[in-house]
């Protein structure tokens, strides 16, 4: 089939879709091009989830505004089928591939998933078939990996058997909904025509921009965005570790800086998790690995965000010092294990970091988050009989709690808080609370003067 053909057939809502990976981006995906009319298949490697998928049950965990009523309407309406068996693609005129593509320890892309996913869709691919890999992938992925496997598993020709698109999703945890159909895309086309044809798509699920491109920039655009917000986030980070050296405020520092035409200094704090911001800047880096590029900025952010929860341990184990304490023996509340306020998303969280350095160090570790299963309850019960509290993340429930209660329950009113949530309270008296980015006073005395032990 002609690409001119296949966009009509997009266009009339009559090509048959499939997404390859019905994960927190596949099934919202999924579920939008269902609602737009179409007739999607989704593969799904795992049985158990396609069960619940095929039953009307989202699988996925944590508050997603309108998706299991969504999901529940198109598997209704029989527009959505899930599989694991990827002969069924055989028929589908458009696959979206949406799987996994973490960094390992050495942080190096991991491809096994979409390796997985390229061949067992080359084996079984309709000749004239448009394939788009929607993961986040370092750049020159889709030209060094993707096209010769393609290629090679499926004996055709790129742009003769098929044609081939990179158009990175751009989804959040709790949004994913709405970011898919208002947040912009930038759709990567092997050819400018491929490109068009893929406009053609999202229109029909995306009210933001559609930014037609080659592959390559989809690739850098990507990786990039996430890497400058983590350089922003370093960048921020350092400035709070000068200003508790020096006696400022990195929260004043941060305000008024911000009021300088141009400035957009982010919120420094106790860490940077999640599944996008530490793995993208390891997969732009990877784009460039055998050339001849020296990359110093982006590693080093990093690295400075990597230390911060051991900062935050640092702060603690000085301030335990300062009432002839220390980490040994002590036992202390870590306050929020999700890695981002309001949800129970736990990838890559700093606090995992921070409590499993706690108890390195002869800690005791209590652990609390409103919203992580196994570590909810009452915060003030969880308190009683902890040495100090370190506050991770900047979950309501914290933010609203009367901070003196906490206080109170602890054995010694030290509480570090990493994520600016009483530092700045005007009503919190600073007698209990040490923040990440706030002066220490003179000879190691800190923005805390700890009431004796009771
Ligand atoms: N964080 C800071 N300081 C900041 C911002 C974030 O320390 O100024 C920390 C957060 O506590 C968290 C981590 O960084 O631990 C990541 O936070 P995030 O707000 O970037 O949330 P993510 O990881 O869900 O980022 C996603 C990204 N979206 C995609 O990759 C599609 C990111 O590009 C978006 O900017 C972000 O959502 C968003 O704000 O929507």
């Amino acid at each position: 089939m002609s690409i001119s053909i296949l966009r009509e057939k997009i266009n009339k809502k009559e090509a048959r879709l499939a997404v390859i990976g019905l994960g927190y981006v596949g099934l919202p995906v999924a579920c939008e091009f269902a609602r737009a009319g179409f007739d999607v298949l989704g593969v799904e490697i795992q049985p158990e989830r396609v069960k619940k998928i095929n039953a009307g049950v989202s699988p996925i965990e944590g508050k997603e505004p309108g998706l299991t009523e969504l999901l529940k309407e198109v598997i209704g309406q029989r527009r959505l089928r899930a599989t694991t068996d990827y002969a069924e693609l055989k028929d589908r005129d458009v696959i979206l591939i949406d799987v996994e593509t973490p960094v390992d320890k050495n942080n190096i892309p991991q491809y096994a998933a979409l390796r997985a996913a390229l061949r067992s869709l080359g084996a079984v691919l309709k000749p004239g078939a448009l394939v788009i890999v929607e993961s986040t992938i370092a750049p020159r992925t889709m030209s060094d990996v993707v096209l010769p496997l393609l290629e090679e598993s499926s004996g055709y020709k790129l742009n003769a058997g098929f044609y081939l698109g990179n158009c990175p999703e751009r989804v959040m945890p709790g949004k994913l909904l709405a970011n898919l159909r208002n947040v912009s895309r930038v759709v990567g086309g092997m050819t400018p025509e491929t490109a068009e044809t893929m406009l053609a798509l999202y229109r029909h699920v995306v009210q933001a921009d559609l930014d037609p491109t080659d592959c390559i920039t989809a690739e850098l655009v990507k990786t990039t965005e996430n890497a400058y917000r983590d350089v922003q986030i370093a960048f921020a980070n350092e400035v709070a570790l000068i200003c508790e050296a020096v006696g400022g405020d990195v929260w004043k520092v941060r305000e008024l800086v911000n009021k300088s035409p141009g400035r957009q200094m982010h919120l420094p704090g106790a860490g940077v998790g999640g599944h996008c911001i530490p793995k993208d800047p390891w997969l732009l880096a990877y784009g460039v690995k055998d050339k001849d590029v020296l990359l110093r900025v982006i590693p080093a952010a990093r690295a400075v965000n990597d230390a911060m929860p051991l900062h935050v341990a640092e702060l603690l184990q000085q301030a335990l010092r300062s009432v002839g304490c220390d980490l040994p023996g002590s036992q202390i509340l870590v306050m929020g294990y999700a890695y981002l306020e309001e949800s129970d998303d736990t990838r890559n969280s700093p606090s995992e970091v921070l409590v499993e350095h706690l108890r390195k160090k002869g800690a005791a570790v209590v652990v609390h988050d409103p919203f992580v299963s196994g570590y909810q309850g009452d915060l003030i019960e969880a308190a009683r009989g902890c040495d100090a509290a370190v506050v991770m993340v900047r979950h309501q429930a914290y933010v609203q709690m009367d901070v003196r209660r906490l206080a109170a329950a602890l054995r010694r009113p030290i509480i570090v808080d990493g994520r600016n949530v009483y530092t700045t309270k005007p009503d919190v008296d600073l007698t209990w609370v040490l923040g990440l980015g706030l002066s220490k006073k003179g000879d190691g005395e800190y923005n805390i003067r700890v009431a004796e032990k009771k």
